[in-house]
């Protein structure tokens, strides 16, 4: 099973309908709607609802100092700010919000007043009903603002600063100094933002008579969310239940835990003894989730005549938004994950991460990696540009070599450990790349366009991606007497396969047909210990503890048959849900069978199941029915925790054609090379990349979030917000290598991110390569590559630099 191309079991329910998102559940449940803001900083002098109270249908409106009298009265903590989840002692000056805004707000969107009502059209009516007045203060949008730190987001946090962080590795400067050759480059990328198609959402329920708070969330990590709302409400963790149905999208945005509304909804359900309910609407979706990718990045890099890296010195400007509770470990990322797959020389890199007022920044796919990835590659392609060498021919020079690993680039990772790399093999991908776009053909290809009238430009992108990030996951494997083999996972599923991902694991480890195993996710009530779904970590993790625990599982089966059989354990095997001993496969016992006999009490339901009770035997009189090293039921438990992570890697590259007179850009080619280790599932590990290459997409030519100068978003809806269709996305060209990892049972790698890491980088090579000028800020459209052109003709090359927009 491990390794086959398994159709998605999940998609016939997906794809017909027989999903069951968050907004499908609880249509019984009292609705909420929020009043936000409407300034990007201000304070609230006055919330006046008296328009709102005749509304029929009301039934509660709650502001911030509803919040502080309910936790004076009920012992609760939702008036206190929300948690920082991972601080850092780089984050000197780390600042969360409140979930409705106490006295002053930060961006336009902060949740000002929580509306509750019979019905989600009531609840509207009335939050439109209700006027907030501000006395306005001045917003700090965009870095260079913040950088200037005239006006500050927080009063007490000096200069916007929230964080200021160095690495460095050798000394950078003096090698700089002692170059033969040094650039330096402007490498900008704007804000943009992971718009999942399925918004946020909680419905929670409170059942008095048990005293139980039963919640959903469309969330990546529901015993986070548990966690942090039993925390809140000062319930026992064991009367929370936090379930994940089924997700339709995440890709960063809903790692984040508690948002505002997965507090607020709990609480108020237990307050009024009802169901409640929110959904996001895609406009709050864009004003009051979170945005990332924006940054300044200087890079200074010093080569040899060869092209081969002597001192990378790079400085980035992070816009973290008006708040922290994700910690810097977007810029972290970035800082780390930007050296690829190559050997920098000394390496120097300093990261100032800046609060504004506008949306929190927390990590969308890829994290950090893409803004990374561009300056280095962008730098790659300028060092051979000017030595006027081949663009591929200076990254081999620079690659970290097969028999080099594991290889310590002297850095500390995301996960607070040492930056060494396991496996790879980079000079062998590169070959694929060249080999499956047809690099050395591509001059003839161009000239013959080129006599054509027409403009085509090829770009290669490579990078190495930190995946599987710690420090545990778990799961459960039962098989129940009737043959059934439960699985259960902690972490959540958003539309990555994990019900066909983890069924091939256990049904290959237990050696069952993959039709029996059933794969549960998300849900507390099944799985209490996990981390989320983050950091493409859940084939790495999941499906390591899924093959552990399958192994615990396999290995009392066959004791148990063993005993029933009177032979040894090495004789049997398993062979579709039947423990035969080699060789004599007339001998044999089914793992249900096997499941009966593990339960003392012999409960089977089941009359092949019945039967089998002439194995048992009646064991010693004199012991106990259940020995003291055992358990009763054929389960187990295991957990997996690695030392580190394992670092996937992958070349992109993409053929583009520039409209000559309109500057349309069109990508006529795209091909990826990509290394996930051991492939569980080839086809949806594919699936994973195509769906990270039109992101990618979208972030190179199309995305991007777009405020003013007061910090208004400018284009919230996908009228503007431009996403790629189908129509915009290529034909994706695809080939694998496997360098396992040898840090974990299977040799996995993730996968998830990988897609979208590129992207950027691979464009504007591209696009560049068929103008002829350099391209610096990411991303870019038609009209832009147009005014470059204009600047470019004219000879004014400051404008090729242009300025950076907010
Ligand atoms: N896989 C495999 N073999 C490997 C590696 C992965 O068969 N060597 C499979 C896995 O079994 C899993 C899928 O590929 O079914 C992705 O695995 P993995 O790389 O472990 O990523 P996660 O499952 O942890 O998913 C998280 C990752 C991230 S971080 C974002 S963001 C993202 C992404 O996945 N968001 C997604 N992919 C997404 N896909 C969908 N449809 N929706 C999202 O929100």
């Amino acid at each position: 099973m491990i390794g086959s191309s398994v159709v998605r079991r999940e998609d016939a329910r997906l794809l017909t309908g027989g999903g069951r998102f968050l907004d499908d559940l609880g249509r019984d449940a009292l609705a909420a709607a929020f009043v936000r803001s409407t300034v990007a900083h201000g304070r609230v002098t006055d919330i006046d609802v008296t328009d709102a109270l005749d509304v029929d249908g009301l039934v509660a409106i709650y502001t911030y100092e509803d919040l502080a009298a309910a936790d004076a009265e009920h012992g609760t903590r939702v008036a206190e700010a929300l948690p920082l989840l991972i601080p850092h002692p780089a984050l000197t000056h780390g600042r969360t919000g409140f979930a409705l805004a106490r006295d002053e707000v930060k961006y336009m969107g902060e949740p000002v007043v929580m509306v509750v009502a019979t019905d989600r059209y009531v609840a509207e009516d009335v939050a439109g009903r209700i006027r907030v007045t501000y006395e306005t203060l001045p917003a700090v949008v965009g870095i260079e603002q913040a950088r200037d730190g005239a006006a500050l987001v927080h009063a007490d946090v000096p200069g916007n600063v929230a964080a200021h962080l160095v690495q460095e590795v050798g000394d950078a400067r003096a090698a700089l100094a002692a170059a033969p050759h040094v650039l330096d480059l402007d490498l900008d990328v704007e804000r943009s933002a992971c718009t999942p198609l399925e918004g946020k959402g909680v419905l929670a329920r409170w059942h008095a008579d048990e005293g139980r708070l039963q919640m959903w969330s469309s969330t990546q990590t529901s015993t986070g969310v548990r966690a942090a709302v039993a925390a809140k409400l000062g319930l026992p963790l064991v009367k929370v239940d936090c379930i994940t149905p089924d997700v339709g999208g995440g890709f960063g945005v809903k790692i984040v835990h508690p948002w505002p509304e997965e507090v607020l909804v709990p609480w108020a359900a237990r307050l009024l003894g009802a169901a409640v309910k929110w959904t996001e609407d895609r406009r709050e979706h864009f004003v009051s989730s979170a945005h990332e990718r924006r940054q300044l990045q200087r890079v200074r890099v010093g080569f040899d005549d060869d092209g081969r890296l002597l001192g990378l010195d790079v400085t980035l400007w992070h816009d973290n938004g008006a708040y922290t509770p994700y910690g810097i470990i977007v810029p972290i990322i970035t800082a780390t994950q930007l050296l690829g797959p190559y050997k920098p020389g000394a390496y120097r890199v300093e990261f100032t991460s800046l609060y504004t007022n506008t949306v929190i920044v927390t990590p969308y796919r890829g994290a950090g990696r893409p803004q990374g990835v561009y300056a280095m590659e962008r730098a790659m392609d300028a060092i051979a540009d000017a030595l006027g060498k081949d663009r591929a021919a200076v990254r081999a020079v620079n690659f970290i070599r097969p028999d080099e690993f594991p290889y310590d680039q002297g850095l500390t990772f995301q996960d607070g450990r040492p930056l060494i790399y396991d496996s790879g093999d980079y000079p062998q991908m590169l070959e694929k790349i060249k080999a499956l776009v047809g690099w050395d053909d591509f001059a003839a290809y161009r000239a013959q366009a080129a006599a054509q009238g027409r403009r085509v430009g090829l770009g290669l992108a490579c990078y190495v991606e930190g995946t599987g990030v710690g420090p545990y996951e778990g799961a459960h494997v039962q098989v129940e007497t009737s043959g059934r083999v439960n699985v259960a996972i902690g972490l959540t599923t958003q539309g990555q396969g994990h019900e066909t991902a983890f069924a091939q694991i256990a049904a290959d480890v237990l050696g069952v047909r993959i039709e029996d195993v059933h794969v549960t996710s998300g849900d507390t009530r099944r799985f209490g210990y996990a981390v989320g779904t983050f950091a493409s970590r859940a084939a790495v993790m999941s499906g390591n503890a899924v093959g552990l625990a399958a192994g615990k599982v396999r290995e009392k089966a066959l004791r148990i048959a063993a005993d029933a059989l009177e032979v040894s354990t090495s004789d049997l095997e398993i062979v579709d849900g039947d423990i035969r001993v080699k060789g004599a496969p007339g001998t044999h016992i089914p793992l249900k069978t096997v499941a009966v006999l593990s339960n003392p009490l012999r409960y089977a339901f089941d009359a092949s199941a019945a039967a089998a009770t002439q194995f048992a035997g009646g064991g010693s009189p004199d012991a106990p029915p259940v020995a003291e090293d055992d358990e009763p039921g054929l389960e187990g438990t295991d957990y997996y925790s690695p030392v580190r992570s394992t670092f996937a890697s992958g070349m992109h590259a993409a053929v583009v054609e520039t409209d000559p007179e309109t500057a349309e850009i069109t990508v006529l080619r795209y091909c990826v090379v990509h290394d996930c280790g051991t492939l569980v599932n080839p086809m949806i590990v594919e699936g994973q990349v195509h769906g990270g290459v039109a992101q990618g997409v979208g972030g190179a030519l199309y995305e991007r979030i777009a405020y003013d100068e007061n910090g208004q978003i400018l284009n919230a809806s996908f009228m503007d917000f431009l996403m790629p269709y189908s129509t915009e996305v290529p034909t994706i060209e695809t080939d694998h290598l496997e360098t396992p990892s040898p840090l974990n049972p299977l040799g996995i790698k993730g996968a998830g991110e990988a897609g979208v890491i590129p992207g950027m980088a691979v464009f504007a090579a591209a696009i560049e390569d068929a103008e002829g000028f350099p391209i610096r800020r990411m991303p870019i459209s038609p009209s832009e590559l147009y005014d470059l052109r204009r600047a470019h003709a004219a000879g004014d090359l400051a404008s090729l630099h242009h300025p950076s927009p907010r």
